[in-house]
């Protein structure tokens, strides 16, 4: 195991390229071992108008540099990130506890988007379109917003912030950043690869503190067009409703109850290996994780015993230590709401078959440690197969055909992800069909996401808008529709047009 330092005590906000100091600070944890890691500001609403003000000043200019000279900066902090990925990894796993495998597979997430991005340099694609008269050109063109808010959660702290700032930044805007407090050293890593590669000063601006300030002056900030913000359901509706009345526009994703289908004429080694890495891989803490599995009766029984047997072998502890499958959950407040659901499925009647304890022993005294939990015997209304309890918690549902599993999965109030192991090529399409999510996997796990496609849910996961993708340029862009009339006169569109 290394342990990485830092080269400061204490972060600064990053704003208009340089640092600025905040007298208030709280302690980053590092959740595998307490230790405190840094100092991260608390800065109040005053940081953000000072960032918006060279944002506002920055974007003017930035707007103008043509789409690809914007994006060989992408690939300047693209072939950065690669450089530092073992660092930005170690990092990763210090602040936030996800193991290091899983660590470096968010790094490149966020080094694929750097260069997928960097690619829409070149596209950034609009429409031409014939025109209803004669020698006039009409077609449509995507335009930057101007000052964009991003709110980016502590489970991906590098990738989804890459999946928002990347295309805001090639399509020509100015970036204020509030990250998470829990996961603030990637956001500092990031601002400094940005300064190194060129970024001009102003474009992304960094402001650490609490939602409640930081986030709360981004979302009422009259310069501030669009809040992209990742995280929990009731701040995600909080924000969307301040935002509604400001005619903002807002961007969320916030979670889900992801399921894995298992038919009974599943691979099913194959099927405990996908629970077995969606479930309790990042210790359960992804939006995309799978807290249900759906099994067909016939098969229950097998499928339970070869799920725990596989539990067994999982090691859970310190992410640095390469060894470790399963690392820490977050802070005390995780472990604690994960407790509570403990108890919510005791009550409910759910049979717990494995785990439902903190580990306080030994390794697991200093840090926030939760064992891989598995309650069976839990039917579809229970709470603790409605809600999300982010945590490494599986609940298994008994279903005794496809349709009900269908319906089963389609049956909360989330819409993020599921997946379905069969060997059926006519089930498979009837699931991508009739799965309402806005991510399905067949014969694979929940979770995996790839950043050229759009990532995002139905109802309560969103509203509607997408991270990643090429969809994710809808969110940072308004389209402008332009006519040219070459005719040399006046000619009045519909009116003039002959029936
Ligand atoms: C999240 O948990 O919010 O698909 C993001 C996945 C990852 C991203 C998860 N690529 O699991």
């Amino acid at each position: 195991m290394t342990a990485l330092s830092l080269d400061v005590q204490k972060l600064s906000n990053y704003i208009n390229g340089e640092w600025v100091e905040v007298n208030n600070t709280t302690a980053v944890i590092n959740p595998a071992t307490g230790e405190e890691i840094v100092q991260v500001p608390l800065s109040e609403a005053e940081s953000v108008d000072a960032a918006v003000q060279a944002a506002k000043k920055a974007q003017k200019d930035w707007a103008l540099v043509p789409a690809p000279q914007r994006a060989e900066v992408l690939y300047r902090i693209g072939y950065m990130m690669k450089e530092r990925k073992e660092r930005l990894s170690q990092l990763l796993t210090m602040e936030n506890g996800k193991v290091i495998e899983e660590a470096r597979g968010e790094v490149q997430e966020g080094i694929d988007m750097a260069f997928y991005m960097a690619g829409e340099g070149r596209r950034l694609f609009g429409q031409t379109t014939p025109a209803e008269l004669k020698d006039k050109f009409a077609m449509s063109q995507r335009c930057p917003v101007g000052v964009v808010g991003i709110i980016t959660p502590w489970n991906f702290p590098i990738a989804i912030a890459t999946w928002k700032s990347f295309p805001a930044i090639v399509s020509g805007n100015a970036v204020i950043w509030k990250p998470a407090t829990e996961t603030p050293i990637m956001a500092y890593e990031l601002a400094k690869i940005f300064e190194e590669a060129g970024l001009p000063k102003g474009i992304v601006n960094v402001i650490f503190g609490k939602g409640s300030v930081v986030g709360d002056a981004m979302v009422h900030h009259d310069d501030i067009r669009v809040i992209s913000f990742t995280g929990s359901n009731d701040t995600g509706r909080n924000i969307a409703s301040e935002c509604g009345k400001q005619l903002k526009k807002v961007s969320l994703e916030m979670g889900g109850k992801n399921a894995v289908i298992v038919m009974d004429d599943a691979d099913l080694d194959l099927a405990v290996e996908g629970i077995l890495w969606s479930a309790f891989g990042t210790s359960g803490q992804r939006c995309t994780a799978c807290s249900r599995v759906i099994v067909h009766e016939k098969v229950k029984q097998t499928l339970e015993e070869r799920l725990l047997a596989a539990m067994d072998g999982l090691s859970i502890g310190n992410g640095l230590d390469e060894s470790i499958k399963v690392g820490p959950i977050i802070n005390q407040a995780g472990i604690d709401k994960i407790k509570r659901y403990i108890e919510i499925g005791k009550e409910e009647g759910a049979r717990l078959l494995a785990g439902g304890y903190e580990l306080t022993e030994g390794d697991h005294q200093k840090g926030y440690y939760f064992a891989p939990t598995l309650f069976t015997d839990v039917s579809a209304e229970m709470r603790i197969a409605q809600e999300e309890i982010f945590g490494p918690v599986v609940s298994l549902i008994s279903v005794k055909s496809f349709e009900e599993a269908i319906d089963v999965n389609n049956g909360v109030t989330y819409g993020l992800s599921s997946s379905i192991f069969t060997n059926d090529v006519n089930r498979v399409f009837k699931a991508q069909r009739d799965l309402d999510t806005g991510i399905v996997y067949v014969n694979a796990g929940t979770t995996g996401a790839e950043i050229h496609l759009p990532f995002g849910g139905t109802k309560g996961t969103g509203n509607g808008h997408r991270d990643s993708g090429i969809q994710a340029l809808d969110v940072f862009t308004e389209w402008k529709a332009i006519y040219v009339d070459y005719s040399g006169k006046l000619q009045r569109a519909q009116i003039d047009v002959e029936s």
